[in-house]
């Protein structure tokens, strides 16, 4: 099993550069009601938040000539199905569940461009005029970036509507077929037959910086059914919207082909996919697109199992950014999601101060920590002793005795439901023995790193977390010294 050899760093980094620069502002548009992979695809798009502006998530539709001849689609009665509602309402249900209904979250047009023997007209909606308003505010030298992931409506529109956008936007979408050794298209895929007129509008589109997934390109990324149920945590929320998804929506499919993920991986993962230039088919204006004709299978795999990980010990991450001066709670690690526990923190760790030794308390069958001790000189010359986590009833373990000189910047050790085992780190590259139990899926470190010049990047201050009567989750407080 990949996940239960993969050590997951946890690094509490302050990189200048990351909040210098501007955000890519981004925006997604999906038929969220159609498959089960779009709900993969947008989580693991909004879990680049923190790199990315997403602005937007809009929905699309996923009419098809199946919803009048057959009696289910999927999950869903055919008889007066409204597809682009149910996509709406599932891009609501995640925006929710991760607390981001912030982003712009409106409705896309309910039928294709033009009609069933052709034509191009566009379907104004909430979506179109959102992302419109949306580009019209971008400063001169900013593009918005746009993804979709099923019929290409809404985006098809917004050209038609205005076509001078087509200068501040780059598109990027999955859907049809390209093969890339023959150089041949082929418009015989779902995305493009939901709206055949959208895709042949945008095909005819010149001044488009477009990049496209075709089918053969996602094909080899498959998931395999009872592997992506054991990984994914029945504790928390977001993990949970995808596992029901599959469940409700394939539940009879050993493996799925990701599709739309892997448009939105080869988006966040360039330096894991080629690119080639294809002249459009001989039906279209003739220019070249961009074609995504390779995928890096395991950087994916990789990527995507190791966010799950990440963002599930860190989503209670505080949303605002490191300043110079300013005290900065770091990620937290451990089982955040009953939020049982009582809050609990520690910060007296000053510049200066020498930690003389640290004891930890496990519970009576030492196999979950319950917090531990630090001894610090003050100054002044005068020991000081913090306490952090819930230490009565608790068995102490031997002191570690830390070297003079020495400081601590970081821990590591393994959590699950709780803090199973910590171990301490210090400034010199040396580590306390490991204290507690082998329990606990998510290895974790939390450390400040260094600079390129070899300084530490903040100083530690103490730590944040929750208890119960064991230790529930821990996290740094440092102060940013760059
Ligand atoms: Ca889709």
């Amino acid at each position: 099993m990949i996940m239960k050899n993969l050590l997951i760093l946890f690094f509490v980094f302050f990189s200048i550069s990351l909040y210098a620069q501007h955000k890519q502002k981004v925006w997604l548009d999906a038929d969220t009601g159609n498959e089960m992979d779009d709900v993969y695809a947008i989580i693991r798009l909004l879990w680049a938040k923190d790199e990315l502006d997403i602005v937007g998530l809009s929905s699309a539709h996923f009419n098809n000539a199946d919803l009048l001849s057959f009696e289910k689609w999927n999950q869903y009665t055919t008889l007066g199905i409204k597809p682009v509602q149910i996509s709406q309402r599932l891009n609501e249900e995640i925006l929710q569940t991760m607390g981001l209904t912030n982003i712009a979250h409106p409705l896309g047009a309910d039928r294709q461009m033009g009609r069933a023997w052709g034509g191009f007209e566009p379907r104004p909606s909430p979506a179109t005029e959102m992302l419109l308003t949306t580009i019209k505010s971008l400063p001169a030298n900013e593009k918005l970036d746009i993804l979709t992931i099923g019929a290409s409506t809404n985006i098809a529109s917004l050209i038609a509507i205005d076509s001078t956008i087509k200068s501040k936007i780059r598109l990027f979408s999955m859907g049809g077929r390209y093969d890339v050794g023959r150089k041949v298209w082929s418009k015989n895929e779902f995305n493009v037959r939901c709206d055949l007129n959208a895709f042949d509008f945008l095909l005819n589109q010149t001044g488009l910086d477009w990049t496209i997934i075709p089918v053969e390109t996602c094909v080899p990324y498959q998931f395999d059914r009872a592997q992506t149920y054991a990984k994914l945590d029945d504790r928390n929320a977001t993990e949970q919207l995808m596992e029901k998804r599959w469940i409700e929506t394939n539940p009879e499919d050993k493996t799925r082909i990701l599709w739309d993920l892997a448009l939105v991986q080869a988006y966040l993962l360039p330096k894991n996919v080629a690119i080639v230039e294809a002249m459009t088919p001989s039906d279209n204006h003739q220019h070249t697109v961009k074609i995504y004709s390779k995928i890096d299978l395991k950087a994916f795999y990789d990527d995507f199992w190791g966010m799950v990980v990440q963002k599930r010990n860190n989503f209670q991450m505080p949303s605002h950014k490191p300043k110079l001066g300013e005290v900065h709670y770091g990620n937290k690690v451990g089982g955040l999601i009953g939020q049982e526990g009582a809050t609990n923190e520690v910060i007296g760790i000053e510049e200066n101060d020498q930690i003389q030794q640290i004891k930890v308390c496990l519970t009576k069958t030492l196999d979950v920590v319950k917090g531990f001790e630090l001894e610090v000189l003050k100054k002044d010359g005068k020991i000081q002793k913090l306490y952090f986590g819930n230490t009565t009833d608790g068995i102490w373990q031997a002191p570690y005795k830390v070297k003079k000189g020495v400081s601590l910047i970081g821990i590591s050790g393994a959590s699950g439901w709780y803090i199973d085992s910590i171990s301490f780190l210090f400034s010199d590259g040396s580590k306390s023995p490991t204290y507690g139990g082998k329990g606990g899926d998510n290895d974790y470190k939390l450390q400040i790193t260094k600079n390129d010049k070899g300084q530490f990047r903040g100083r530690l201050m103490g730590f944040w977390g929750s208890m119960t009567d064991k230790l529930e989750s821990i996290g740094l407080v440092f102060f940013p010294l760059e």
